[in-house]
């Protein structure tokens, strides 16, 4: 890691571990890099061979929580007083920073959370896009004016910081999904602590690094890395922190919910999906293929907008699932960093069981494994977190397998009548985050626009591919109303103040003086 010194005063010196030659990182706290109080650390471990220890990080608790709230509470002072554009200009240059350091940082990503190159490099490429975007925020962030009721008053909203803001993010998009809140909520004129997941805490240095480097003072993000209940919890109570930003699932979001409304605090969860994908007997058959084979596997499934139920239309259900069955046999499962690859392993030995699990609770429901179904673990498989591209068949709408969130490479293949029989089983289930629906009938395709109900729905394209300029979000328990992305973000990030300016000179009553 390297420093430019401008606005950063602390010195990282990367520190050999005799017992695990990790590099140790520690916690970035008003600028200074710092050993969590605790004294405790942890190891981030490359999923694709458990004896790559790709760093030590510190296994912070609640004190370092308070030191860094502190800290980006002083920070708030002078950030929120920078005007907007030259904020933007920092995210400018930290975008520029992103992408000279591409192809490190999307290593590194691959080395810490397993998946594909060209995926990683995609991560990071949203995070720079993100950068870009909102540093062109920075002239704008626009309020509004509208007529006063009385003469002589003008009228005006303005947005505002909402001040620190703590968020906690996840191990599969850990640039990408840190880039939407950080950079939205630093544009707005917030200071922020950032918990990145455990898993890969690695990507969330890397972004912050971005940022001091491009000039970021000191304070204005901090990094404290840990457990949920020692450093996430602690985050969502503080009384210093205004609002919390959070991604992950659905039952620790909700627990995130309750406690920051027991703080009053304005609290955003992006949560879980259960992404339905429609094939209609009119569909371009092999793009609809690519698009699921994509959609259910990318990122090995580890999306919460992955593709995880395809509603096909029964009268090409049979060749589209042999066809789909074929080409999952057929990807190539392995280490990331080989570029010959195009599946990654899991992110740690929990969400393989879980996958395991669904296809076990699958099997016992009557559905059929059509392909897969087991973790991987002979040869070079056995030092990882493999699982085979698992594709089931005979799913019902009303089983488990297509009503919860695997979060793997396990793919439901469901048949459907008719449009709206598609319609009917898409929205069938407690999520809402994206939706795609394969046509060539447009009027289908707009029914299906207005009628799936979901944050995103894609025509012609997998459930998979947002793009940092659009809201992204869902409804049911996918969300709780908010949006990442484009505008929406700035909406969590600032605060509306209504602002009156009477310039007759006398006293005038809203509601009464109105008839003069
Ligand atoms: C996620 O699914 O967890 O839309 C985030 C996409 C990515 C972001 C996904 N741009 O697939």
């Amino acid at each position: 890691m390297t420093t430019d010194g401008s606005g950063y005063s602390g010195v990282f010196v990367p520190e050999e571990i005799s017992h695990v030659s990790a590099q140790l990182f520690k916690n970035l706290i008003g600028g200074r890099w710092v050993t969590a109080r605790t004294g405790k650390t942890f190891l981030n471990v490359n999923p694709a061979r458990k004896d790559d220890i790709v760093g030590e990080f510190q296994a912070s608790g609640p004190e370092d929580v308070n030191d860094a709230v502190a800290a980006a509470a002083e920070a708030f002072k002078t950030w929120r007083l920078t005007p907007a554009p030259q904020r933007g200009e920092i995210l400018n240059r930290t975008g520029q920073v992103l992408r000279d350091r591409k192809e490190q940082y999307a290593r590194d990503m691959t080395r810490e959370m397993g998946k594909v190159l060209a995926e990683t490099r995609g991560d990071v490429q949203e995070a720079i896009d993100c950068a870009f975007y909102m540093a062109g925020e920075g002239r704008r962030l626009f309020g509004h004016t509208t007529p006063s009721e009385l003469r002589n008053k003008f009228a005006m909203c303005v947005r505002m910081p909402v001040g620190v803001c703590g968020m906690i993010t996840p191990w599969n998009f850990p640039m990408a999904i840190p880039s939407w809140k950080l950079l939205a909520a630093l544009i707005c004129g917030n200071t922020c602590v950032i918990k990145p997941a455990q898993d890969t805490p690695l990507s969330t240095f890397n972004l912050v690094q971005a940022l001091v480097d491009a000039g970021l003072p000191a304070g204005v993000v901090n990094i404290v890395t840990g457990s949920g209940s020692q450093v996430g919890a602690p985050l969502v109570e503080h009384a210093g922190v205004a609002a919390i930003s959070f991604t992950g699932s659905s039952e620790v979001g909700r627990q995130v919910g309750m406690s920051a409304a027991g703080h009053y605090k304005p609290c955003s969860l992006e949560m879980g999906g259960k992404n339905a994908m429609i094939v209609m007997e009119d569909a371009n058959l092999d793009l609809a293929l690519d698009g699921a084979l994509w959609g259910s596997f990318g990122t090995t499934g580890q999306r919460c907008t992955a593709t995880s139920r395809i509603i096909v239309h029964r009268a090409v259900a049979k060749e589209f699932t042999e066809k789909l069955v074929a080409r999952a046999k057929a990807l190539k499962v392995g280490d990331g960093l080989d570029e010959s690859v195009q599946m990654g392993p899991q992110v740690n030995h929990s969400q393989i069981e879980t996958s395991a699990k669904y296809c076990e609770i699958a099997k016992n429901e009557g559905a059929k494994i059509l392909t897969g179904g087991h973790a991987l673990r002979d040869g070079a498989y056995a030092n990882g977190h493999f699982f085979e591209a698992t594709v089931v068949g005979g799913v019902k709408p009303g089983m488990r397998i297509a009503q919860e969130e695997v979060f793997g490479p396990v793919v439901s293949v469901l048949e459907c009548a008719d449009f709206d029989e598609a319609i009917e089983i898409a929205n069938g289930i407690p999520f809402g985050l994206s939706t795609a629906i394969y046509t060539r009938d447009v009027n289908q395709a707009f029914r299906a626009v207005r009628d799936l109900e979901a944050g995103i729905t894609y025509v012609n394209a997998p459930t998979i591919g947002a793009e940092v300029h659009l809201p992204f979000g869902g409804v049911k328990q996918t969300g709780n109303g908010h949006r990442e992305g484009g505008i929406g973000a700035l909406e969590f990030f600032t605060t509306w103040k209504s602002v009156y300016v009477d310039y007759s000179d006398k006293l005038q009553r809203a509601q009464i003086d109105t008839e003069e």
